[in-house]
């Protein structure tokens, strides 16, 4: 039985929850299950089904920085999308049952595209639209302000940098500033839907606090060709309680 049929019959499926190891299956499931092949079916038993999360403010609400229809497109049609296919990536493979999406892009190789390029994009949306902060950002503080100093010199050198990496991405990807295992700032792009997180494949690794898409659907109706302005807009829209959230939660 393929896992997704599996997942059917316990009812979960579409839940939006981290689905229950094999102890939580009814009866009727685990033995139809178990008499099929019981390894694969262990093996795969626990799965996680990811859900959109809400954008959590209105699509108009960092307009005209990043404007209405880009937000309503990009939340609605892109991270959707990149949802629904990680969920189908996962379901045809194997190894991820049980993990975190940090775990998930922690452990998937080059050649695991789907999941790779599905999971980078549900993760990197997801911090992305809390980064923002309808009406303008406000400024680093405490611990976040301290190692934003002790690293960069500066907000605004912080600031020049990240924006370099950002112009700078050649094609669609993503820049960042994330924590090393070293627990150092730094700054880095990845291309395409890759991040810090992807240890098998990432260059620059550890875990991203801030990200910035670079990919042409975040600003084209807006912006055109105009990727530095977009990038300008952006660094004015940073959350930084939520930056500094992200760095107390490493
Ligand atoms: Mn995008």
């Amino acid at each position: 039985m393929k896992k997704r049929e599996f997942l059917k019959l316990t009812g979960v499926l579409g839940a939006g929850v981290v689905v229950a190891p094999f102890m939580a299956c009814t009866e009727a499931a685990k033995s139809e299950v178990k008499s099929k092949d019981p390894e694969k079916a262990v093996a795969e038993a626990a799965v996680t089904i990811f859900t959109l999360p809400e954008l959590g403010y209105a699509f108009d609400a960092l307009a005209p920085s990043i404007d209405a229809q880009t937000m309503e497109i990009h939340h609605g049609k892109h991270h959707a999308g990149y949802v629904k296919k990680l969920n189908a990536a996962l379901a045809e493979s194997t190894g991820f049952g049980g993990l975190t999406l940090k775990q998930i892009l922690a452990n998937v190789s080059a050649d695991q595209t789907g999941v790779r390029n599905n999971g980078g994009g549900h993760y990197n949306h997801s911090l992305y639209w809390k980064a923002m902060a309808p009406g303008g950002g406000n400024a680093p503080e405490g611990a976040l302000l301290d190692a934003i100093n002790a690293q960069f010199g500066s907000t605004e050198k912080f600031i020049e940098e990240f924006s370099t990496a950002a112009k700078t991405r050649f094609g669609s990807g993503w820049a960042w500033l994330y924590v090393t295992s070293e627990n150092k700032l730094a700054v880095c792009s990845t291309p395409n839907q890759d991040n810090p997180l992807m240890s098998k494949i990432a260059e620059n690794q550890g875990t991203p606090i801030l990200g910035i898409d670079v990919w042409e659907h975040a600003y084209y109706l807006n912006y055109q060709n105009k990727r530095g302005d977009y990038i300008g807009a952006f660094t004015k829209l940073i959350n930084w309680s939520q930056v500094s959230a992200n760095l107390a939660a490493v």
